[in-house]
């Protein structure tokens, strides 16, 4: 039990770390931006980053349309391990897309990562993993450090929604990796030295 002092301290400092993440509440902070060209800016760190509103329309209604977009970053040495939906309501199919950089395209979705129409809640990031509903450069989960851009849409409805962006630490080198570069280095100088003339 001798360690028991040092795993306590492990555990709070990755709660501390855990609790410095994100959230945006649209109910709080005001409505995500709705400029494509020019998205709410949102800061993730380490833990679990909560983005919650509202956002839709029915124009055929006289129901303004409300569309949803926001930036993040992930930092060197971070990774989003997770995209969950928690609330989503009504019942629909919402397009949700994510693209590199700091704007996305809402008429052309060749450069996005990927999309999909969310209907229901549950982990999605698997989903844009997968492939693009349209178009889609192609996303591989975990999503690695950068910056990108979400847009979320729906056109029938006006839909209540929260969502949670896991970012955790990516994962370093095993030692045996570590190793085997390094008996491979030491075999490379081996070899060159035995090329040498005597
Ligand atoms: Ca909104």
């Amino acid at each position: 039990m001798k360690h028991l002092p040092a795993i306590i301290l492990a555990i709070a400092l990755c709660s501390a770390r855990a609790g410095a993440a994100t959230t945006y509440l649209e109910s709080v902070s005001g409505d995500l931006s709705s400029d494509n060209l020019a998205p709410t800016a949102l800061s993730f760190s380490a833990g679990i980053n909560k983005v919650a509103g509202t956002m839709g329309g029915d124009p055929g209604d006289g129901i303004p349309l409300d569309r949803d977009f926001f930036s993040f970053t992930i930092d060197p040495g971070m990774e989003l391990t997770s995209i969950r939906v928690l609330q989503y309501s009504p019942p629909g199919q919402s397009f949700y897309a994510i693209a590199p950089g700091t704007s996305i395209n809402i008429t052309d979705p060749s450069n996005h990562l990927s999309n999909l129409l969310i209907n229901g809640t549950g982990e999605i990031l698997d989903k844009l993993d997968a492939g693009a509903y349209s178009g889609g450069l192609g996303l591989t989960a975990p999503l690695g450090a950068g910056t990108y851009t979400v847009w979320f849409q729906e056109l029938a409805s006006v839909v209540t929604y929260e969502m949670d962006y896991t970012l955790t630490a990516a994962p370093e080198p095993s030692r045996a990796v570590l190793l085997a570069a390094g008996f491979g280095i030491c075999l490379l100088r081996r070899h060159r030295h035995e090329q040498v003339p005597a």
